[in-house]
């Protein structure tokens, strides 16, 4: 009997087995054992990957690893019924009989290690590694997966789903990402389980012996990483998954988006309109009523009479438009996508040839195999009809794929660049390939361009590709917050940019909870409104003039900040760690960051700590962890390490500057194009000790930034020598700031030096969200108006040699 079939046949729990031999490879060793074979690499000193299958051939996913196996020194050395591979950061046991292994830090503390019984099984085709459980052990990540931040207790499935008004506790989800952080005793590593089948993760759900990792097909495949901090660990992980790229500024800005705007005077009304309020914005989505009986790439000719005219006038008033793609192609005779994707065999497809179809929108339908290179290349042509309009972005939606019935059958076959496989191993990629079709067609339209694409699927390494947003919530105070734990995880997991549908997509926002929505949402990478038909209207001035006011507020803060914003993004993209930080990545042994009242806090921008709150509630509680605080709206200062209580009037969200930062801004605009006063404003915050600002610009368009179009320096402040130094230019683009202004937090001084000139003071009162206006305030409105008075700020001639200021 050959290994396959005793595995096929085993109606009970089979394990790895002994060792039986294991020899030395280019980066680690591989063997085989009673019951199948393994491999482990050594990919980076922090990073080794474990294989394990029943056959002696390893099957490797080609989408989500982008990186190699670095001569990295590491030993091996053989000691009784054991084997022990050492990097510098990493000491792996391998126990030979049975074969089981544990990871241990540099200091020999133990950082995870099999269930030494199961370690790798089989149940029939289903392999699992077997985890031991370590005391008090925290599970953060798995990207988009609803409940608490520590995932400890739960179990979660991957595999991706369409899922209308998910509720809060639902999944899965639309997305899958099998990466999780584990937490424990002061230490932290991280696991990749590389195996696109729908796989499990149970963090000690129903069992009080083990974690576990099951895919329902496949081998074991995962990385093992491991740093003495976790944001180390994430970037480990981003580093094997690739990180995204630098998107064009204007899918920072505000963008408004429902099912669906038309006509196309609608369109052009609702631009006109955001112009008109002077509410910043950026971005108008065209939902599937633009098409033509939802036929991708057509236009529905009586709604739009004239798509480009329109485009062109949106883009007179600065706005891009960004179109849905759903991947479903009418099988109707005639439609060119059809006969096309019949004649160069681009479609799924039954084993016995007959091309599969499933009922969408348009009817029924056949699915291009974004598993194949030229189905992916043939897409990015098509895209050519949004191009000629005058679209600059995409929104890739139903891409789980969706089916009415949403069961689709497990047998049809999918390319899998060439390997040829079910759509049991296929499902949890295609979401990702076709976004990946999508930004490459974007590029081979428009080359030199910046492509934007947002996302409802996607695997491990989606963040190369596209922005991602969490589907269909529900206009509700608890999927408000819901959302915001989607977002932080989706950052735990290495997708720097996405978001929520600020309002709800399902059911109808109350005036309150939209204006509240809108305020976190200013604070979240990706920022659009999104709705469903048949719903009251949803844009920010269809809830009465408190709330239109208060989201012009934060809109307007949201463009203010943007120097930050794009900065942080630049950020992002060097180190993979995410613009909306959950606390966790900087205090992981910290008890109160997992208590509920707490988990959804979170960093924006390493310098604003944001605590989102129900519009309901008129007082919260809030954990500021080590450090000084300073609540952003009037400069109260707050020692850290203690849980404090604020009021939350509606018009004023919890949000508190970091001690120490640097928080640089620019006058409001109304989109993101449009001119600003050429001030670079820097808010400096008085601390301890120094910190670094990287400010970043370019042309936040172009790709030129990679030929060095960009200009870059580090601003130092150092709190206890009062000085702030800004570090060289690097780079070979003019900075659009012409003059620099500081305003200083937490300091009383009337005069700065700047090399031998004294600049006087100015006395400033700030406003950071405007001011309310009089009429009719109701009673919840009624609050305070906060301000930061009597500030001192200096003004002077932005230079690009380096240079200090001293306070
Ligand atoms: O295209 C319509 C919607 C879209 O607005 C939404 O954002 C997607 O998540 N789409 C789903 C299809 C149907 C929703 C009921």
């Amino acid at each position: 009997m050959t290994l396959a079939s005793k595995t096929r046949n085993s109606k009970r729990n089979l394990h790895l087995g002994n060792v039986e031999h294991w020899e030395k490879t280019d980066f680690g060793i591989s063997g085989k054992t009673s019951n199948g074979f393994f491999k482990i690499t050594v990919f980076e000193h922090d990073t080794i990957r474990i294989q394990a299958s029943q056959e002696d051939t390893f099957f490797s996913n080609p989408y989500s690893v982008v990186s190699q196996p670095r001569h990295e020194g590491f030993s091996i050395e053989e000691l009784d019924q054991l084997l022990v591979i050492k990097t510098k950061t990493v000491e792996l046991k391998l126990f030979l009989n049975p074969f089981h292994l544990k990871f241990y830090d540099k200091n020999g503390k133990l950082l995870n290690e099999d269930d030494p019984s199961f370690s790798i099984s089989w149940l029939g085709t289903e392999v699992t590694n077997y985890k031991k459980l370590q005391p008090q052990e925290k599970f953060v990540g798995l990207g988009e997966k609803t409940g608490n931040l520590n995932r400890a207790g739960k179990a979660y499935t991957n595999w991706n789903t369409d899922y209308f008004a998910y509720g809060i506790g639902d999944d899965p989800l639309y997305m899958s990402i099998p990466f999780y952080i584990g937490i424990h005793d002061e230490v932290a590593y991280g696991i990749f389980f590389d195996n696109t089948h729908k796989s499990v993760f149970n963090f000690g759900a129903s069992n009080n012996r083990f974690m576990y990792f099951s895919a329902e097909d496949g081998e074991i495949d995962y990385y093992f990483m491991h740093d003495d901090h976790v944001s180390k660990i994430l970037s480990a992980y981003t580093k094997l998954t690739g990180r995204m790229e630098m998107p064009p500024m204007w899918s920072l800005g505000f963008q408004q988006c429902r099912y669906s705007y038309y006509p196309e005077s609608e369109v052009l009304n609702l631009a006109q309109t955001f112009r008109e309020k002077d509410m910043p914005a950026d971005v108008i989505y065209l939902d599937i009523h633009h098409m033509e009986k939802y036929k991708v790439f057509t236009f529905d000719n009586e709604k739009f009479t004239n798509p480009k005219a329109m485009i062109t006038k949106l883009k007179e008033k600065g706005f891009k438009v960004v179109v849905i793609m759903d991947p479903g192609i009418k099988t109707e005779a005639h439609y060119a996508p059809y006969v096309e994707g019949l004649g160069k065999d681009l479609f799924v497809k039954y084993p016995d040839g007959e091309i599969y179809e499933g009922q969408v929108w348009p009817g029924w339908c056949a699915f291009p195999d974004f598993t194949k290179e030229e189905t992916r290349t043939w897409w990015g042509e098509k895209m050519k009809f949004y191009k000629d309009a005058g679209v600059d972005g995409y929104w890739t939606d139903m891409n789980e794929p969706a089916s009415w019935g949403q069961h689709t059958p497990n047998l049809i076959d999918f390319h899998y660049e060439g390997e040829i496989v079910s759509h049991r191993k296929a499902r949890n990629i295609y979401g990702m390939q076709m976004a990946k079709a999508a930004k490459e067609g974007s590029e081979m339209q428009a080359p030199n361009q910046r492509p934007f694409v947002l996302t409802r699927s996607g695997f491990s390494g989606i963040q190369r590709y596209a922005a991602a947003w969490t589907g269909d919530n529900v206009s509700s105070e608890e999927h408000m917050l819901a959302g915001v734990r989607l977002v932080n995880s989706l950052g735990l997991s290495g997708v720097s940019f996405s978001g929520y549908d600020i309002g709800g997509f399902a059911g109808e926002a109350s005036k309150s909870l939209f204006a509240r929505w809108i305020s976190i949402a200013t604070f979240s990478p990706f920022y659009r409104a999104h709705s469903m038909i048949n719903s009251c209207d949803s844009e920010p001035w269809s809830f009465g003039e408190e709330v239109e006011e208060i989201s012009r507020n934060y809109m307007k803060l949201r463009y203010q900040m943007l120097p930050t914003l794009y900065s942080h993004f630049y950020k992002s993209t060097e180190s993979g760690l995410p613009v909306a930080k959950s606390l966790v990545l900087d205090f992981p042994h910290e008890a109160k960051v997992y208590e509920e009242a707490f988990q959804n806090q979170y960093i924006f921008c390493e310098s604003l700590l944001i605590a989102p709150i129900e519009s309901t509630k008129e007082i919260t509680k809030v954990y500021l962890p080590e450090g000084d605080w300073y609540y952003f709206f009037n400069d109260q200062k707050y020692s850290g390490n203690q849980i404090i209580y604020v009021d939350t009037p509606l018009s004023y969200l919890p949000v508190f500057a970091k001690a120490g930062s640097i928080i640089a801004m620019q006058s409001a605009i109304s989109h993101t194009d449009a001119t600003h006063e050429g001030v670079l404003k820097l808010h400096i915050y008085k601390g301890k000790g120094s910190s670094t600002y990287l400010h970043y610009e370019d042309d936040g368009f172009s790709k030129n930034y990679q030929k060095a179009e960009f200009f870059k320096r580090e601003i130092t402040w150092n709190s206890d020598k009062q000085e702030l130094q800004f570090g060289p230019v690097e780079g070979n683009y003019e900075s659009a700031f012409k003059e620099v202004q500081l305003y200083f937090h937490g300091i009383d001084k009337d005069s700065i030096s700047l090399g031998d000139q004294e600049i006087k003071g100015e006395k400033e009162n700030l406003a950071f969200l405007g001011r309310l206006t009089e009429f009719d305030p109701l009673p919840d409105y009624s609050q305070p108006y906060y301000e930061v008075e009597n500030i001192n700020s200096f003004r002077f001639t932005h230079q690009s040699d380096e240079f200090k200021v001293k306070i």
